[in-house]
């Protein structure tokens, strides 16, 4: 009797795991359409090391305009309006470009950044600018640095674009010189290459058989794949008063405070990745983005995977030549322009190079065997190198 019942509930508990088994066999009915399922699609081949797969998917880019009228997070017009943004997967670097990593560049492949060589008017006329109204004295290699020795006194922070009383283009400045003459990049080979301008940027990609993200491509991976964050990280800047990403604590361009650890570069992954694994994708150096800017491009992009305006225009100054840049640097704060919240865009002349903008690469399915032949070549130029 007592052996029966142990059958009896044996086989109720063979029955129930059949029952299970073949539920869980029966596929559940997949809401999505064929579209969403194709742009969720997992990465196609192995992830290359330094780079992490960003899955596709639907998110609302951009923001809302403020709530509060006094606009803390200073919110600007060109992220507005919020719309609906549809991206298949890439991979992204999990870091921006290196100097070591921009060093081997220019050391298998010879490549001179602009910053490096003597303009001339033809060369500075492609961004916009009247080639007749620049002085004899002022075609010189040159590039944007901040002036840490402005006339504070003088300092008016009342009148439009004020922020250029700070910044000089200085003769001499270059990625191996961020400061100009006299500087030296020695103990920053892991900090992010600076003074590349935006055609810099996509060489290196090219001979890593990369490409920049577009400015969707960036705004989507910062949100953790599109997800509501004012902060790669959360809602909150400094979560538990823990700093997140390297940016300027104090008054704007007066008090320069390091509460974070670092006054200007920090060397890359200094603060904690987000949750796809990238660092500095808020803060350290503003990031090249492929696309042209455009103030009101939002209101008229299209929908599937944005690659920017056909041309660009920046009512500021209007006439020259900018593309989009992203995620603050170690110069932006709360009383300026809150570049590292995920959706604050910048814009920057595609010729000039600067002290605080770098960049980092994506590969999308399409660009995979392009990248791997790019990378073949590197490999096989590393193997040369190391029998001289
Ligand atoms: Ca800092
Ligand atoms: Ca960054």
């Amino acid at each position: 009797m007592h052996g029966r019942g142990l059958w009896l509930i044996g086989g109720a508990v063979f029955v129930m795991i059949a029952a299970l088994v073949v539920v869980m066999l029966i596929p559940l009915p997949d809401s999505r359409s064929e579209s969403e399922k194709a742009i969720a699609a997992p990465a196609p081949h192995p992830t290359p090391d330094g780079m992490v797969w960003i899955q596709g998917g639907t998110f609302r880019m951009g923001s809302d305009p403020p709530a509060n009228p006094q606009n803390p997070d200073r919110l600007r017009q060109d992220e507005f309006p919020r719309h609906k943004v549809q991206l298949p997967g890439y991979w992204m670097d999990v870091a921006e470009v290196t100097n070591a990593q921009f060093a081997e560049f220019v050391e298998m492949t010879g490549y001179q950044t602009f910053a490096e060589k003597t303009p001339t008017r033809k060369d500075l006329a492609r961004s916009g600018i009247d080639g007749s109204l620049i002085p004899e004295d002022k075609l010189v290699a040159a590039s944007v640095v901040f002036k840490t020795d402005f006339d504070k006194s003088t300092l008016n922070r009342d009148i439009p674009q004020w922020e250029y009383q700070v910044w000089e283009v200085k003769p001499g400045a270059d990625w191996r010189h961020p400061e100009g003459p006299g500087s030296s990049i020695e103990k920053r080979m892991d900090h992010p290459v600076v003074h590349v301008n935006w055609e810099d940027a996509v060489a290196y990609l090219d001979w890593q058989g990369k490409r920049l993200p577009t400015e969707a491509e960036f705004e989507y991976a910062s949100r953790n794949g599109g997800k509501e964050l004012l902060y790669p990280w959360g809602n909150e800047r400094e979560p538990g008063g823990t700093f997140m990403c390297n940016y300027w604590q104090g008054d704007f361009p007066l008090d320069r405070k390091d509460e974070d650890g670092f006054l200007t570069t920090s060397p890359v992954k200094s603060f904690k990745p987000n949750e796809l694994g990238l660092y500095d994708i808020s803060g350290n150096v503003w990031e090249w983005c492929h696309d042209y800017f455009r103030a009101d491009y939002y209101a008229n992009s299209p929908r599937q995977a944005p690659r920017g305006p056909d041309d660009s225009h920046d009512p500021d100054e209007p006439g020259i030549v900018k593309r989009v840049q992203r995620g603050g640097s170690y110069l932006c704060n709360t009383n300026s322009c809150t570049g590292y919240r995920t959706t604050a865009r910048m814009k920057g002349d595609f010729l000039t190079g600067t002290c605080h903008t770098g960049f980092r690469g994506v590969v999308d399915a399409a660009g995979y065997d392009r990248f791997r032949a790019a990378q073949d070549k590197i490999a096989a130029w590393r193997v040369e190198k190391s029998k001289k």
